[in-house]
């Protein structure tokens, strides 16, 4: 099954359609065609409107964004337990007097507040604040949403769904209004790593499940991801694993996925998404902002794509130490697509280097980036900034291609665009095959 879905997001118009490019007109030709390709963002914490107040956007939650929290913590004297007991405004008040007006804002994250500000002509320098404010204090969610996906160059959104997060389950057990742009992701972490402490909630749903995984609890739980996948029509299943993630393993975490999840994936022909290398909360003190990285032994990723060779896998990794071993595993075994540079990778110098490692392995046989945006407007610098860094990157394959012997066209750019951005994604979500 996995090999006709590589094949298949290549059928794109033959490639000598076009006229030869010279190396010189290449990277302006590679920069319009991905500036004009909509893109297909498979991992983002965002929400549909009809989701109402789970959706975060405006400039107080760009402040707030976990990201520049930590960085907030490293440029005041603000404590954790100090910042927790302010109301949202007076946190946005006190990121921004530290980042943005007694410091350059120069970190990824702080640049790209300035650039949503900029998108929208609003002022950058130290005292724009409250004309910011203004500006969005004056938007209505619906069509600002279409806005910003314009603005972004985005067509479709992949959110995170969690069928145990008591503000969002209650709203799909409600019945909520499908977007044709946002698609449901189905995010198994409460299950399958805190198993022990997200049974009773389960449970609670009307699932016969106990703490001990019995054959019984597997087969309620197998129901209830049923149950979920009819009720979220999700384009895949979704973990974060610990850097200490091992399979196969007698832990519940191990028992779950081999018994429940795969089986669950392969029968609803969903692929299962795994981003793994989190160290969950080292300071809790700083809440989201307080995990970090560890690099994780992939040799559990080697034994779940060869033992599993009817499961899709999408795979992000944390770790920089991890990126080369994700392009080789994916050149061993086709039901693995690497994807994003998660997190903490998602810097441009990095970015830079993990895409080009991936297009000397795997050619356009991978999906470059995702934006885990959590506010709405973070698509706009998040795209724009793997736009900037990911054009060079594919022109100087390009050029080397030219270089090498064979003439490059628009029509191969198109083709190949197509394919990182947004086809390789659409054929292993099943996106638009999807009723
Ligand atoms: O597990 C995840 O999906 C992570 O992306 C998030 O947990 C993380 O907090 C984040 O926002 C990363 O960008
Ligand atoms: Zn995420």
């Amino acid at each position: 099954m996995a090999t006709d879905l590589l094949s298949a997001s290549a059928q794109t118009p033959p490639s000598n359609s076009g006229t030869p490019l010279s190396a010189a007109e290449i990277p302006a030709a590679v920069a319009e065609i991905l500036a004009s390709t909509p893109i297909v963002d498979i991992h983002t914490h965002l929400f549909a409107p009809a989701f109402g107040k789970l959706s975060l956007w405006g400039i107080d939650e760009l402040l707030t964004y976990h990201y520049l929290e930590a960085e907030l913590f490293r440029s005041s004297n603000v404590t954790p337990e100090h910042y927790w007991t302010l109301s949202k405004s007076a946190q946005a008040d006190l990121v921004w007097r530290a980042l943005f007006a007694e410091n350059a804002p120069i970190s990824e994250a702080t640049r790209g507040v300035v650039a949503v500000l900029k998108t929208f002509g609003l002022p950058t320098d130290a005292n724009a604040l409250a004309e910011a404010r203004a500006f969005f204090g004056k938007q209505t969610f619906e069509s600002h949403v279409a806005h910003v996906m314009q603005l972004a160059g985005i067509s479709d959104i992949v959110m995170t769904n969690d069928p145990l997060d008591p503000d969002e389950a209650p709203l799909w057990l409600k019945g909520i209004l499908a977007h044709n742009q946002f698609h449901a992701v189905l995010r198994l972490d409460r299950i399958l790593n805190l198993w022990p402490t997200h049974w009773q909630a389960v449970a609670a749903q009307g699932y016969a499940v106990a703490v001990d995984v019995s054959a019984k609890s597997i087969s309620e739980i197998r129901r209830f991801l049923g149950d979920w996948a009819k009720r979220m029509n999700p384009v895949y299943m979704a973990c974060s694993l610990p850097d200490s993630f091992a399979f196969p393993s007698d832990s519940i975490n191990g028992k779950l996925l081999a018994e429940a999840v795969l089986p669950a994936c392969r029968e609803l022909n969903l692929p299962l998404s795994l981003m793994i290398g989190v160290r969950k909360q080292v300071n809790p003190r700083i809440r989201l902002a307080g995990d970090a990285v560890g690099r994780a032994n992939l040799v559990a990723l080697e034994n779940l794509c060869r033992d599993f060779p009817e499961n899709r896998f999408l795979v992000s990794v944390l770790s920089r130490e991890n990126q080369h071993e994700l392009c080789v595993y994916a050149r061993k075994f086709n039901n693995l697509m690497p994807f994003g540079c998660w997190w903490f990778m998602n810097n441009a110098s990095i970015v830079e280097e993990i895409t080009r490692e991936r297009v000397e392995m795997l050619g356009a046989s991978f999906i470059p980036q995702h934006s885990d945006a959590r506010v709405l407007e973070q698509v706009i610098y998040k795209w724009a900034n793997t736009r900037r860094t990911v054009a060079p990157v594919l022109a100087e394959s390009y050029r080397l291609l030219s270089d090498d012997g064979r003439a490059v066209t628009r029509g191969d750019i198109q083709r190949d665009i197509t394919r990182l951005f947004r086809s390789n994604a659409e054929t292993w979500m099943k996106l638009r095959a999807r009723t």
